[in-house]
């Protein structure tokens, strides 16, 4: 089922159960409810001030509409499709204040891991790796300054896409007047959190299809990477398959990449439209450290869960 046809379905339930939103009076509450803490209790969905359609192809952004006029700060609806014929995955770092571009540009030069290049960026999330054909949307904030879309899913010899031209350079301001963007209302609730916590990923029992808030609580950048298993796997599997992964080589269980939160730093959150069909899965994260590009998942961030 795709994200649109749900949101007609959950426009439905929320008229015919009425209101259930954080009530107005609440003092001092005038910042959006759903940024406010880890694990509050049922909340909208922040309202989008604009969409983005990114098409994925080697090795390549197409965005709608075009980028270069502009993006405005606030939450951004992503949909995001891949049209090419390897994994594809876009993920956003905001530069933070006063890094210079091109030492930027030499600190990630070669560099597969992205590890030389995080200290000099927040990365504000974006939607982790899916296969050809495949679809999935997310919400992410974007702040004033310069925003670099970027996919570093590796090809079949290790070396990442960003290092092959597929980045994107985004410049997000204040509109200077004149009317906001005419962006359809998602009138969504959001069904839970899934925690990028210290010791690992906190995922909500009930993965029902619907949004869920992403919020990183750690000290540590860190992803969501979805993987549908082929079949169950014991500890040892995951083990093997946590291996495989990192060294980049084909495992022997069957895998479907279906997507999930690109990396969002320490504090950050974003969220992610889920509809996974009942089965096997692990959520990893791919990310390394600043300066060290040993990936997480080589340390026991990866989770098993069944849907
Ligand atoms: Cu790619």
């Amino acid at each position: 089922m795709r994200p649109r046809a749900a949101v007609g379905a959950m426009v439905v339930v929320t008229l015919l159960l009425g209101a259930c939103g954080p009530s107005d009076d609440d003092a001092g509450s005038d910042g959006p409810p759903a940024s406010t803490s880890v694990g509050a209790a049922a909340t909208r969905l922040p309202e989008p001030v604009q969409e983005i359609e990114i098409d994925a192809t080697e090795y390549t952004f197409t965005m709608r509409p075009d980028p270069a006029g502009g993006l405005a700060p606030g939450w951004t609806l992503l949909r995001f499709h891949n049209a090419g014929d390897e994994a594809h995955q876009v993920m956003f770092a905001r530069l933070k204040d006063g890094v210079d571009m091109a030492e930027l540009a030499a600190a990630g030069e070669g560099d597969s891991s992205g590890s030389g290049a995080i200290e000099f960026v927040d990365m504000i999330g974006g939607v982790s790796y899916i296969g050809p054909d495949q679809d999935t949307t997310a919400l992410v904030d974007l702040t004033e300054g310069t925003v670099i879309a970027m996919c570093y899913v590796p090809d079949a010899h290790g070396v990442a896409h960003a290092l092959m031209g597929m980045t994107t350079l985004l410049t997000v301001s204040a509109p200077s007047g004149g009317g906001s963007a005419d962006v359809e209302p998602l009138d969504e609730e959001v069904l839970g959190t899934i925690e990028l916590a210290p010791d690992g990923y906190h995922l909500p029992e009930d993965l029902r299809a619907g949004w869920y808030r992403v919020a990183n609580t750690d000290t540590a950048l860190h992803e969501l990477s979805l993987l549908r298993l082929g079949e169950p796997i014991d500890e040892d599997g995951e083990a093997r398959l946590v291996d495989d992964l990192a060294a980049n080589r084909t495992p022997e269980v069957e895998l479907e990449a279906v997507g999930g939160m690109g990396a969002i730093s320490a504090g950050f959150d974003g969220y992610l439209y889920l509809d996974l069909a009942p089965g096997d899965y692990l959520a990893v994260d791919f990310m390394p450290d600043p300066g060290d590009p040993r990936p997480h998942l080589l340390d026991g961030y990866h989770a098993g869960f069944s849907v």
